[in-house]
């Protein structure tokens, strides 16, 4: 780990004591913790916005029944595979899947990838979550 470095902040009280809670109910044990965490959650966005290297987690949970939902969406992935890294199914019920598929990429083709496989008929939920690497 990189050195740790300590600085002083002024605060309003009633921030303050807000953000005591906050962390208090998410199980953080002080605020340092708290507040390293909200900084890098904020730098990953901007990692995003310029359009980085990124690491990315697509969910989709469909119902394979749907008229060539599979077949779409294995295609798309094969559209993609110099940034796919892995593909997890899980079949959830008779009717509903899980897929995970974990990319590596820019910000911005993981995104839109993503937006295409959660706009195909049948998927009933589409998620991407990001994370900066380095
Ligand atoms: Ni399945």
């Amino acid at each position: 780990m990189d050195e740790l470095k300590r600085f002083g902040i002024s605060i309003p009280g009633d921030l303050l004591s807000r953000f005591d809670e906050l962390i208090e109910r998410r199980g953080y044990s002080n605020r340092s913790e708290a507040l390293r965490d909200l900084m890098r959650e904020d730098l990953g966005r901007e990692r995003v916005h310029s359009n980085q290297p990124v690491v990315g987690v697509i969910s989709l949970v469909y119902d394979h029944h749907t008229r060539e939902l599979t077949e779409k969406l294995t295609s798309l992935q094969h559209d993609h595979t110099e940034s796919i890294i892995s593909t997890m199914h899980v079949h959830l019920s008779h009717h509903d899947c899980l897929e995970v598929i974990v990319m590596r990429g820019r910000a911005r083709q993981i995104e839109e990838l993503a937006d295409r496989m959660a706009a195909i008929k049948g998927v009933k939920f589409g998620r991407c979550v990001l994370a900066g690497m380095g």
